[in-house]
Protein backbone atom coordinates (compact mmCIF):
# COMPACT_ATOMS: atom_id res chain seq x y z
CA UNK A 1 0.00 0.00 0.00
CA UNK A 2 3.01 2.50 1.41
CA UNK A 3 4.95 1.46 -2.25
CA UNK A 4 1.84 1.62 -4.64
CA UNK A 5 1.24 5.10 -3.21
CA UNK A 6 4.78 6.11 -3.43
CA UNK A 7 4.93 4.79 -6.75
CA UNK A 8 1.91 6.54 -8.03
CA UNK A 9 3.69 9.70 -6.74
CA UNK A 10 6.76 8.92 -9.01
CA UNK A 11 5.36 8.19 -11.99
CA UNK A 12 3.37 11.51 -11.85
CA UNK A 13 6.31 13.48 -11.41
CA UNK A 14 8.60 11.66 -14.11
CA UNK A 15 10.50 10.21 -11.41
CA UNK A 16 12.56 7.19 -12.83
CA UNK A 17 14.74 6.02 -9.47
CA UNK A 18 14.30 7.31 -6.46
CA UNK A 19 16.93 7.43 -3.29
CA UNK A 20 15.49 6.98 0.31
CA UNK A 21 18.24 7.66 3.10
CA UNK A 22 16.52 8.86 5.93
CA UNK A 23 16.20 6.57 8.46
CA UNK A 24 12.53 6.91 9.27
CA UNK A 25 11.16 6.32 5.65
CA UNK A 26 13.45 3.47 5.58
CA UNK A 27 11.79 2.18 7.95
CA UNK A 28 8.19 3.41 7.13
CA UNK A 29 8.68 1.13 3.53
CA UNK A 30 10.55 -1.79 4.95
CA UNK A 31 10.12 -1.78 8.52
CA UNK A 32 14.10 -2.28 8.80
CA UNK A 33 15.34 -0.14 11.57
CA UNK A 34 19.14 -0.96 11.34
CA UNK A 35 22.34 1.70 10.84
CA UNK A 36 23.20 1.19 7.98
CA UNK A 37 20.51 1.17 4.83
CA UNK A 38 19.95 2.67 1.58
CA UNK A 39 16.87 1.78 -0.65
CA UNK A 40 16.36 2.19 -4.46
CA UNK A 41 12.87 2.32 -6.17
CA UNK A 42 13.46 2.20 -9.91
CA UNK A 43 10.43 1.75 -12.29
CA UNK A 44 10.14 -2.14 -11.82
CA UNK A 45 12.31 -3.17 -9.35
CA UNK A 46 12.47 -2.28 -5.15
CA UNK A 47 16.03 -2.48 -4.16
CA UNK A 48 17.39 -2.65 -0.24
CA UNK A 49 21.10 -2.27 0.09
CA UNK A 50 22.83 -3.27 3.53
CA UNK A 51 26.09 -4.29 4.50
CA UNK A 52 26.89 -7.70 5.55
CA UNK A 53 26.40 -7.00 9.30
CA UNK A 54 22.00 -6.86 8.26
CA UNK A 55 21.95 -9.14 5.33
CA UNK A 56 20.05 -12.05 7.20
CA UNK A 57 17.98 -9.69 9.14
CA UNK A 58 16.99 -7.98 6.11
CA UNK A 59 16.24 -10.89 4.57
CA UNK A 60 14.29 -12.26 6.73
CA UNK A 61 12.39 -9.16 7.26
CA UNK A 62 12.02 -7.00 4.22
CA UNK A 63 9.82 -8.44 2.13
CA UNK A 64 9.05 -7.10 -1.15
CA UNK A 65 12.70 -5.99 -1.82
CA UNK A 66 15.72 -7.28 -3.23
CA UNK A 67 18.20 -7.59 -0.75
CA UNK A 68 21.51 -6.50 -2.23
CA UNK A 69 24.70 -6.49 0.23
CA UNK A 70 27.36 -3.63 -0.23
CA UNK A 71 29.47 -1.85 1.34
CA UNK A 72 29.65 0.90 -1.14
CA UNK A 73 26.03 2.08 -1.82
CA UNK A 74 26.95 4.47 -4.37
CA UNK A 75 29.11 2.36 -6.35
CA UNK A 76 26.02 0.38 -6.66
CA UNK A 77 23.47 2.96 -7.39
CA UNK A 78 25.95 4.38 -10.41
CA UNK A 79 26.14 0.61 -11.73
CA UNK A 80 22.39 0.44 -11.55
CA UNK A 81 22.04 3.89 -13.03
CA UNK A 82 23.79 2.20 -16.26
CA UNK A 83 22.38 -1.11 -16.25
CA UNK A 84 18.46 0.68 -16.11
CA UNK A 85 19.38 3.48 -18.00
CA UNK A 86 17.90 6.08 -15.62
CA UNK A 87 17.51 9.27 -16.82
CA UNK A 88 16.96 10.93 -13.54
CA UNK A 89 17.43 10.11 -9.99
CA UNK A 90 15.26 12.15 -7.12
CA UNK A 91 16.90 11.94 -4.00
CA UNK A 92 15.51 13.52 -0.18
CA UNK A 93 16.73 16.33 0.64
CA UNK A 94 17.65 15.36 3.87
CA UNK A 95 20.36 13.52 2.68
CA UNK A 96 23.97 13.80 4.27
CA UNK A 97 26.08 15.84 2.51
CA UNK A 98 29.59 14.09 2.11
CA UNK A 99 27.11 11.13 0.98
CA UNK A 100 25.89 14.09 -1.62
CA UNK A 101 28.99 14.81 -2.71
CA UNK A 102 30.25 11.72 -3.36
CA UNK A 103 27.33 11.01 -4.92
CA UNK A 104 27.12 13.95 -7.45
CA UNK A 105 30.95 12.90 -8.49
CA UNK A 106 30.18 9.53 -9.31
CA UNK A 107 27.02 9.86 -11.13
CA UNK A 108 28.02 12.27 -14.03
CA UNK A 109 25.65 11.51 -16.49
CA UNK A 110 21.92 11.46 -14.97
CA UNK A 111 19.84 14.66 -13.58
CA UNK A 112 20.08 14.13 -9.62
CA UNK A 113 17.62 16.32 -8.31
CA UNK A 114 16.03 16.88 -4.47
CA UNK A 115 13.12 16.22 -3.18
CA UNK A 116 11.27 17.27 0.17
CA UNK A 117 8.64 15.72 2.39
CA UNK A 118 7.66 13.21 -0.30
CA UNK A 119 7.65 10.02 1.81
CA UNK A 120 6.26 12.77 4.84
CA UNK A 121 3.74 13.52 2.89
CA UNK A 122 2.30 9.93 2.73
CA UNK A 123 3.33 9.29 6.52
CA UNK A 124 0.95 12.26 7.24
CA UNK A 125 -1.74 9.87 7.19
CA UNK A 126 -1.21 6.65 9.43
CA UNK A 127 -3.03 3.24 9.19
CA UNK A 128 -4.86 1.50 11.67
CA UNK A 129 -1.75 -0.35 12.72
CA UNK A 130 0.74 3.16 13.46
CA UNK A 131 -2.67 4.41 14.95
CA UNK A 132 -2.40 2.06 17.37
CA UNK A 133 1.25 2.28 18.46
CA UNK A 134 0.35 5.90 18.75
CA UNK A 135 -2.67 5.10 21.20
CA UNK A 136 -0.34 2.93 23.28
CA UNK A 137 2.71 5.24 23.53
CA UNK A 138 -0.26 7.90 24.69
CA UNK A 139 -1.60 5.40 27.45
CA UNK A 140 2.02 4.60 28.50
CA UNK A 141 2.68 8.98 29.12
CA UNK A 142 -0.71 8.95 30.76
CA UNK A 143 0.05 6.45 33.19
CA UNK A 144 3.44 7.86 33.87
CA UNK A 145 1.82 11.23 34.52
CA UNK A 146 -1.11 9.77 37.13
CA UNK A 147 2.24 8.20 39.06
CA UNK A 148 4.29 11.28 38.97
CA UNK A 149 1.95 13.02 40.45
CA UNK A 150 2.38 11.21 43.64
CA UNK A 151 6.02 11.83 43.46
CA UNK A 152 6.37 15.57 42.95
CA UNK A 153 6.96 17.53 45.94
CA UNK A 154 8.80 20.36 47.44
CA UNK A 155 12.13 19.31 47.62
CA UNK A 156 12.43 17.48 44.40
CA UNK A 157 14.20 18.65 41.71
CA UNK A 158 13.33 19.31 38.07
CA UNK A 159 15.45 16.69 37.28
CA UNK A 160 14.72 14.08 39.51
CA UNK A 161 10.66 14.29 38.37
CA UNK A 162 12.15 14.00 34.54
CA UNK A 163 14.21 10.71 35.89
CA UNK A 164 11.08 9.64 37.49
CA UNK A 165 8.81 9.36 34.28
CA UNK A 166 11.66 8.43 31.86
CA UNK A 167 12.00 5.54 33.84
CA UNK A 168 8.11 4.76 34.42
CA UNK A 169 7.74 4.86 30.70
CA UNK A 170 10.41 2.56 29.75
CA UNK A 171 9.09 0.44 32.87
CA UNK A 172 5.69 0.95 31.13
CA UNK A 173 7.09 -0.64 27.82
CA UNK A 174 8.50 2.32 25.93
CA UNK A 175 11.09 1.87 24.06
CA UNK A 176 12.39 5.39 25.40
CA UNK A 177 11.69 8.68 25.31
CA UNK A 178 10.67 10.72 22.49
CA UNK A 179 12.49 14.06 23.14
CA UNK A 180 14.23 15.69 26.20
CA UNK A 181 11.59 15.50 29.10
CA UNK A 182 11.21 18.97 29.94
CA UNK A 183 10.06 19.56 33.60
CA UNK A 184 10.30 23.78 34.19
CA UNK A 185 9.15 24.66 37.62
CA UNK A 186 8.41 27.88 38.97
CA UNK A 187 9.57 31.29 36.72
CA UNK A 188 10.87 28.58 34.41
CA UNK A 189 6.99 27.62 33.60
CA UNK A 190 7.46 31.19 31.49
CA UNK A 191 10.08 29.03 29.35
CA UNK A 192 8.14 27.14 26.71
CA UNK A 193 10.89 24.69 26.54
CA UNK A 194 12.01 24.62 29.55
CA UNK A 195 14.83 21.29 29.93
CA UNK A 196 14.63 20.11 33.42
CA UNK A 197 17.51 21.18 35.68
CA UNK A 198 18.35 20.92 39.20
CA UNK A 199 16.32 23.69 40.52
CA UNK A 200 13.92 22.15 43.26
CA UNK A 201 10.50 22.46 42.88
CA UNK A 202 8.97 24.65 45.42
CA UNK A 203 5.39 25.06 47.43
CA UNK A 204 3.38 27.69 45.49
CA UNK A 205 5.14 26.18 41.92
CA UNK A 206 3.68 25.63 38.71
CA UNK A 207 5.57 22.83 36.65
CA UNK A 208 4.91 22.32 33.36
CA UNK A 209 5.95 18.78 32.31
CA UNK A 210 6.35 18.01 28.36
CA UNK A 211 7.00 14.51 27.49
CA UNK A 212 6.28 11.55 25.67
CA UNK A 213 7.65 8.15 24.62
CA UNK A 214 8.54 5.89 21.65
CA UNK A 215 6.13 2.24 21.30
CA UNK A 216 7.14 0.64 18.84
CA UNK A 217 8.66 3.00 16.82
CA UNK A 218 6.27 5.65 17.13
CA UNK A 219 5.71 8.80 19.18
CA UNK A 220 3.63 10.20 22.12
CA UNK A 221 4.01 13.80 23.32
CA UNK A 222 1.72 15.25 26.18
CA UNK A 223 2.10 18.67 28.46
CA UNK A 224 0.32 19.05 31.60
CA UNK A 225 0.78 21.99 34.14
CA UNK A 226 0.08 21.05 37.57
CA UNK A 227 0.18 23.48 40.73
CA UNK A 228 2.17 22.40 43.91
CA UNK A 229 0.46 23.30 46.94
CA UNK A 230 -1.51 26.15 45.93
CA UNK A 231 -2.15 28.09 43.16
CA UNK A 232 -1.70 32.39 42.13
CA UNK A 233 -5.14 34.28 40.94
CA UNK A 234 -3.07 35.15 37.74
CA UNK A 235 -1.98 31.70 37.03
CA UNK A 236 -5.09 29.76 37.73
CA UNK A 237 -6.38 32.49 35.06
CA UNK A 238 -4.55 31.59 32.85
CA UNK A 239 -5.23 28.20 33.29
CA UNK A 240 -8.58 28.15 32.70
CA UNK A 241 -8.08 30.04 29.19
CA UNK A 242 -5.47 27.77 28.07
CA UNK A 243 -7.82 24.51 29.03
CA UNK A 244 -10.14 26.43 27.18
CA UNK A 245 -8.66 26.70 24.29
CA UNK A 246 -7.48 23.43 23.93
CA UNK A 247 -11.06 22.07 24.19
CA UNK A 248 -12.55 24.38 22.08
CA UNK A 249 -9.98 22.95 19.60
CA UNK A 250 -11.13 19.66 20.37
CA UNK A 251 -14.96 20.18 19.81
CA UNK A 252 -14.17 21.34 16.62
CA UNK A 253 -11.10 19.75 14.54
CA UNK A 254 -12.39 17.56 11.91
CA UNK A 255 -11.20 16.14 8.71
CA UNK A 256 -11.79 18.76 6.08
CA UNK A 257 -10.70 21.85 8.35
CA UNK A 258 -7.89 23.96 7.24
CA UNK A 259 -4.80 24.65 8.63
CA UNK A 260 -5.32 28.05 9.26
CA UNK A 261 -9.01 27.62 11.28
CA UNK A 262 -7.14 24.91 13.59
CA UNK A 263 -4.42 27.61 14.47
CA UNK A 264 -7.25 30.05 14.57
CA UNK A 265 -9.99 28.34 16.76
CA UNK A 266 -7.76 28.08 20.33
CA UNK A 267 -5.72 30.83 18.98
CA UNK A 268 -8.77 33.22 19.50
CA UNK A 269 -9.53 32.20 23.01
CA UNK A 270 -6.43 33.21 24.11
CA UNK A 271 -6.89 36.49 22.44
CA UNK A 272 -10.15 37.28 23.51
CA UNK A 273 -9.17 36.89 27.22
CA UNK A 274 -6.40 39.66 26.27
CA UNK A 275 -2.98 36.88 25.82
CA UNK A 276 -2.35 36.70 22.21
CA UNK A 277 0.84 38.14 23.01
CA UNK A 278 1.88 35.74 25.82
CA UNK A 279 0.64 32.86 23.24
CA UNK A 280 3.95 32.62 21.20
CA UNK A 281 4.14 29.59 19.38
CA UNK A 282 2.38 27.36 16.91
CA UNK A 283 -0.77 25.78 18.33
CA UNK A 284 0.30 22.19 17.14
CA UNK A 285 2.50 19.41 14.96
CA UNK A 286 1.83 16.20 13.34
CA UNK A 287 3.41 13.09 14.89
CA UNK A 288 4.05 9.65 14.48
CA UNK A 289 7.79 7.94 13.41
CA UNK A 290 9.22 11.38 14.74
CA UNK A 291 7.55 13.56 17.66
CA UNK A 292 7.84 16.73 15.11
CA UNK A 293 6.64 15.84 11.51
CA UNK A 294 4.55 17.45 9.03
CA UNK A 295 1.52 18.86 9.55
CA UNK A 296 3.00 22.27 11.04
CA UNK A 297 0.52 24.91 11.13
CA UNK A 298 0.25 28.62 10.93
CA UNK A 299 -2.88 31.38 9.69
CA UNK A 300 -1.15 31.37 6.54
CA UNK A 301 -2.07 27.76 5.55
CA UNK A 302 -5.24 28.27 3.88
CA UNK A 303 -5.19 25.45 1.75
CA UNK A 304 -4.05 22.25 2.96
CA UNK A 305 -6.97 20.49 4.66
CA UNK A 306 -6.65 18.17 7.80
CA UNK A 307 -7.50 14.59 6.64
CA UNK A 308 -8.79 12.03 8.73
CA UNK A 309 -6.07 9.59 9.92
CA UNK A 310 -3.80 12.33 10.69
CA UNK A 311 -2.03 12.49 14.30
CA UNK A 312 -1.35 16.22 15.37
CA UNK A 313 -1.13 17.97 18.81
CA UNK A 314 -2.91 20.48 20.15
CA UNK A 315 -0.74 22.66 22.56
CA UNK A 316 -2.00 26.01 23.21
CA UNK A 317 0.09 28.18 26.32
CA UNK A 318 0.18 31.59 28.00
CA UNK A 319 3.84 32.28 29.37
CA UNK A 320 3.97 35.50 31.93
CA UNK A 321 7.55 36.29 32.26
CA UNK A 322 8.76 36.43 36.00
CA UNK A 323 5.84 34.56 37.16
CA UNK A 324 5.22 31.41 35.35
CA UNK A 325 3.35 29.44 32.39
CA UNK A 326 0.71 27.44 31.74
CA UNK A 327 0.69 24.71 28.58
CA UNK A 328 -1.31 22.08 28.22
CA UNK A 329 -0.95 19.73 24.80
CA UNK A 330 -2.70 16.80 23.89
CA UNK A 331 -2.42 14.30 21.34
CA UNK A 332 -5.95 14.47 18.62
CA UNK A 333 -6.46 11.55 16.05
CA UNK A 334 -8.70 13.30 13.11
CA UNK A 335 -11.46 11.38 11.82
CA UNK A 336 -14.13 12.31 9.40
CA UNK A 337 -16.63 13.31 11.68
CA UNK A 338 -13.95 14.92 14.47
CA UNK A 339 -11.39 13.98 16.81
CA UNK A 340 -10.66 11.36 19.26
CA UNK A 341 -7.99 12.88 21.91
CA UNK A 342 -5.11 10.33 22.35
CA UNK A 343 -3.88 11.33 25.61
CA UNK A 344 -5.87 11.04 28.33
CA UNK A 345 -4.44 12.16 31.36
CA UNK A 346 -6.41 14.50 33.41
CA UNK A 347 -6.19 18.45 32.95
CA UNK A 348 -8.04 19.61 35.35
CA UNK A 349 -6.74 21.98 37.28
CA UNK A 350 -4.35 19.99 39.73
CA UNK A 351 -2.88 21.48 43.01
CA UNK A 352 -0.84 18.52 44.53
MN1 LIG B 1 4.46 19.00 21.02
Amino acid sequence: MRLEKLRAKLTAEQIDSFLVTDKQNIYYLTGFSGTAATVLLTKTRNIFMTDSRYTEMARSLIKDFEIIETRDPISLLTELSVSEQFKNMAFEETVDYAFFKRLSRSMTKIDLFSTSNFLLELRQVKDSDEIQKIRQACAIADQAFREVLKFIEPGRSEIDVANFLDFKMRALGASGISFETIVASGKRSALPHGVATHKLIEFGDPVTIDFGCYYHHYASDMTRTIFVGEVSDPLAEIYNIVHQANTTLIKQAKAGMTYATFDELPRAVIREAGYAAQFTHGIGHGLGLEVHEIPYFSAAMTQPLLKAGMVVTDEPGIYLPNQGGVRIEDDLLITEKGCEVLTNAPKELIVI
